[in-house]
């Protein structure tokens, strides 16, 4: 059997590998001397090539549907929920936040954490999107470049009136703009995978193995490019598993999960499928499998403003109970599968993203891809269990803890030890 050189139990983690970023309020990096603790490297969600920080989701549209509106209303209430979470504004279109879960807290309260750190979402706002983006109108391939990059998309799409703003189409037709950007994303993967395809014609694989590689790859393409040409988004053409891996680095726009975000009048927050508008974006979602969630940008915004006491007064004149961002990202992580696992000590309680089906080494790796190589086993609880029990010794002792081995499946809520060998 092999030596095992060092046995690790890390409850909490103090050897992420950090990404300093530039914060918009420096004060309060201030108080946190190394940094960004929060923001371990971790597997793009979508596309494995990519090194991300965190779930990343950005936010498209046609010019003055809100945009820029809902982007900083997403920054602004991070900041103001983040009293003790290194938010931060990377550039002026990027900012990070907090996903809301009630359990960190009871978690850290339990483990006396030093400080609780939730998962984090990245929203970007992609400005530049416009009718022959794919050929290089606007802000054109600067901004598909973007998109590529993001784990899922949320298009905002226009479905209040006002006449003091400007709709580039003159009029406010939610399937219309849908269909404009949805055409603009069809045509840049048209574009991609016909150079792609030219390339696997040649067919450079020298082994066996390769060879199945490129197969996979161009049948999947080839179905791919049916689907495009019918005006079909990637994602709805039945590709196998293997196909599917073999695709996954070209990073296609029209592979990624969308949230369509209907953005209403204040006046019909409470009642949104009354706005005729909003009902067609029902169906369309409905009818490209993805995701609705209805908000108003311009609420979002207003809320930022007013100090916390006064919001909920707010939002109860207007008819509804909570503001819409939590919608916004419980909606992303139910669309992309996610779950979340904790690990919880005396230093820190922190709250992981995963993706559903993950196995333990697979969610170790989330933390750092030592943890996966060098796995051994898990000791986990469920978060029930824990807050009964009250520590992982007393889960021990009513034996409530379990011993996992690798192909164990982490499960909403686990928290976890893990035991490994570097
Ligand atoms: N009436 C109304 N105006 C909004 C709403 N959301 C955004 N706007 C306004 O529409 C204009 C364009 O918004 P912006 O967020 O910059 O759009 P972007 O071009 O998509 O980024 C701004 O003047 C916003 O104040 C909304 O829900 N209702
Ligand atoms: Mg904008």
């Amino acid at each position: 059997m092999a030596r095992i050189a060092r046995n690790h139990l890390i409850p909490a983690l103090s050897i992420l590998p950090t990404k300093s970023c530039l914060s918009a309020n420096p004060s309060l990096f201030a108080s946190r001397p190394h940094s960004t603790p929060v923001l371990g490297f971790r597997r793009c969600f979508s596309c494995p090539s990519r090194l991300s920080m965190s779930l990343k989701a950005g936010i498209v549209g046609l010019p003055n549907v809100g945009k820029s509106t809902l982007f900083n209303a997403v920054v602004e209430n991070g900041k103001a929920q983040a009293a003790n979470f290194p938010f931060c504004t990377i550039e002026p279109n990027v900012g990070i936040v907090a996903v809301p879960d009630p359990r960190l807290h009871v978690l850290s309260d339990l483990s006396k954490s030093q400080r609780a750190v939730p998962a984090s979402i990245e929203f970007v706002d992609i400005a530049g999107l416009v009718k022959g983006a794919s050929q290089g109108e606007g802000l054109g391939n600067k901004f598909l470049s973007h998109i590529r990059e993001v784990d899922s998309i949320l298009q905002v799409v226009r479905c209040f009136e006002d006449n003091d703003i400007v709709h580039v189409n003159g009029k406010v037709d939610p399937k219309s703009d849908i269909d404009v950007i949805n055409l603009e994303l069809i045509f840049s993967d048209l574009d991609q995978i016909q150079k792609r395809l030219e390339k696997l014609k040649k067919g450079k694989a020298r082994d066996s193995q390769s060879k199945i590689k490129e197969d996979a790859e161009k049948s999947a393409l080839e179905k791919i490019e049916q689907a495009l040409m019918d005006g079909k988004p990637a994602r709805s053409a039945s590709l196998t598993d293997f196909e599917n891996d073999a695709i996954k680095h070209l990073c296609l726009l029209t592979m990624k999960p969308v949230i369509y975000v209907a953005n209403v009048a204040e006046s019909e927050l409470a009642e949104p499928a009354n706005n005729p508008y909003v009902k067609e974006v029902m169906n369309l979602a409905s009818e490209l499998k993805s995701g609705l969630v209805t908000i108003s940008a311009q609420v979002e915004a207003e809320l930022t403003e007013l100090p916390s006491e006064e919001r909920t007064e707010y939002l109860k004149s207007l008819g509804v109970s909570e503001s819409g961002l939590g919608n916004l990202i419980r909606a992303t992580y139910g669309l992309l599968g996610l779950r979340t696992y904790f690990t919880s000590g005396e230093k820190e309680t922190k709250a992981w993203t995963i993706l559903a089906g993950m196995t333990a080494p697979q969610a170790a790796g989330v933390i750092h891809s030592d943890f996966e190589k060098g796995f051994i086993r898990a000791e986990t609880v469920a978060y029930d269990d824990f807050v009964t029990a009250g520590s992982f010794a007393a889960a021990r002792e009513k034996g409530v803890l379990r011993s996992e081995g690798k192909d164990y499946v982490v499960r909403e809520g686990d928290v976890m030890l893990f035991r490994f060998n570097v």
